[in-house]
């Protein structure tokens, strides 16, 4: 019956996956960002993902090819690897105090497929610099 119970909640699953917060951890040049329900890993678009460090809704950090999804299922945390060049873009930041997370829709799936809407400067989805404090 868990089959059937999975399959009964993924055809009624009509709501898009929301982003909740994010942590880069510059040691290990992993960005973790958390959303409110499970996501695929495998449907993530790197470079619809993106920080905002100035609140001027514009990116200044954008993820590229060579960031990879480390998460290997769904889950509602994804670990991602980033790309020494986005890793630089964030040590270079002048104010890592306000960085909020931008995406584009589309960027991720939930479990049931639903893509996850644009987020803006205005969704004050914050990004910490090492572990949230
Ligand atoms: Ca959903
Ligand atoms: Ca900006």
């Amino acid at each position: 019956m868990a089959e059937l119970q999975a399959l009964s909640s993924a055809l009624t699953d009509q709501l898009p996956p929301e982003a909740v917060s994010g942590t880069y951890f510059p040691a290990t040049h992993q960005l973790a960002l958390t959303f409110d329900e499970p996501v695929q890993p495998g449907t993530v678009v790197p470079a619809s993902i993106a920080i905002d460090a100035n609140n001027d809704g514009v990116a200044d950090i954008t993820l590229d090819s060579g960031c990879t999804v480390l998460t290997p299922g769904n889950a509602s945390v994804l670990t991602i690897q980033v790309s020494t060049a986005v890793h630089n873009a964030f040590v270079a930041l002048a104010n890592r105090n306000a960085m909020k997370l931008l995406l584009a829709a589309g960027a991720v799936r939930d479990a049931a497929g639903n893509l996850v809407a644009t987020l803006t400067d205005a969704g004050n989805v914050p990004v910490s610099y090492g572990p949230p404090r």
